[in-house]
């Protein structure tokens, strides 16, 4: 592992990238997911490395649905078990969603491995060794078992590949998903689109986690059925249009005004919330998003 000075400028990201190459030497990432990761980088550096109001708002729909759902999976592949295994291990025991390995570049020896390194981070049971292909797919990641993904209700999936989230959302699941690109299919698909990096989305949710599970179930529905998935797609799109504006502005010296004219809010991306819903996200998940 190449060592890293903690006062590094890109510390953070040299570190989950070190954190990557060692799955790959481990045989739980695929060599593609160094590409995955490459990918992702880019876009967080267009997101601007932090969690944006609007992720940190549809992180807390997520838990909402994780704790209303009858049948929670958290499906799991070799970037997120390199990055989060052992948030990933506390989701699920936090949640009760049941954890199961799904892979597109899928050997049964990485599955094998992945559940040990899941386990090894605390989790009790991962499923994935016996899988089906019982999903409408031509590739691997349509290895499913019957008792996870497949009954599952609500699937919650860090890092996916287009395909299968479309293939959930046709199978009447609702599917959660983590990708900083928002412009992916599976952003795109999925029914709650999280654009933040898995490492800093997951601490989050685990930290809300409790505050949740104190809320009635009715409540839960409320925040559920308010959100606006293409509002939050928005406003991560508008994040990033935003900050390239910036640099433009920083390149050509152009200072910005502090009393420049409010955006038009015909094209800008706005969170429309129920004053009362947002009160109670607010109040309960900590300092989320409120129009
Ligand atoms: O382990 P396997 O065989 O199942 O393969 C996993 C990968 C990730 C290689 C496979 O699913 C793949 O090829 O994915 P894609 O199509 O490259 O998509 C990955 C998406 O994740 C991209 O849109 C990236 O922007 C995004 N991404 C990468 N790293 C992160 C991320 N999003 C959130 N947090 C990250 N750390």
């Amino acid at each position: 592992m190449t060592e890293i000075p903690k006062n590094h400028p890109r510390y953070e990201s040299l570190m989950t990238r070190e954190q990557i190459v060692a799955g790959v030497e481990k045989g739980i990432t695929g060599r593609q997911g160094l590409i995955a990761q490459g990918r992702g980088e880019a876009f967080d550096y267009l997101i601007g490395e932090e969690t944006i109001q609007s992720a940190e708002y549809a992180e807390a729909v997520a838990v909402s649905l994780l704790l209303l759902a009858e049948k929670p999976v958290i499906s799991v592949n070799g970037n997120a078990a390199a990055l989060v295994p052992a948030e990933l291990a506390a989701l699920s025991k936090l949640t009760g969603a049941v954890l199961e390995v799904n892979l597109f570049h899928r050997t049964d020896e990485r599955v094998k491995k992945i559940v040990e390194e899941l386990k090894a981070n605390g989790a009790d049971v991962v499923l994935g060794e016996n899988a089906e292909p019982l999903l409408p797919l031509e590739h691997e990641r349509a290895k499913v078992e019957r008792k996870g993904i497949y009954e599952a209700d609500v699937i919650f999936v860090p890092l996916e590949d287009g395909d299968r989230c479309q293939a959930l959302t046709g199978m009447n699941k609702l599917v959660i998903a983590v990708d900083l690109n928002p412009l992916s299919r599976t952003a795109q698909a999925a029914h709650v689109s999280i654009v933040d990096n898995l490492k800093r989305a997951l601490p989050k949710m685990i930290e809300m986690v409790p505050d949740f599970k104190d809320m009635t179930k009715e409540d839960l529905w409320e925040i559920v059925e308010a959100y606006d998935n293409k509002a939050v797609l928005t406003d991560a799109i508008e994040t990033i249009k935003e900050n390239l504006a910036k640099k433009q502005n920083e390149i050509l010296g152009i200072v910005e005004e502090d009393n420049a004219p409010a955006p038009d809010p015909k094209t800008t991306a706005k969170m429309e919330r129920k004053a009362e819903i947002a009160r109670k996200v607010l109040m309960r998940g900590g300092d989320l998003m409120m129009e």
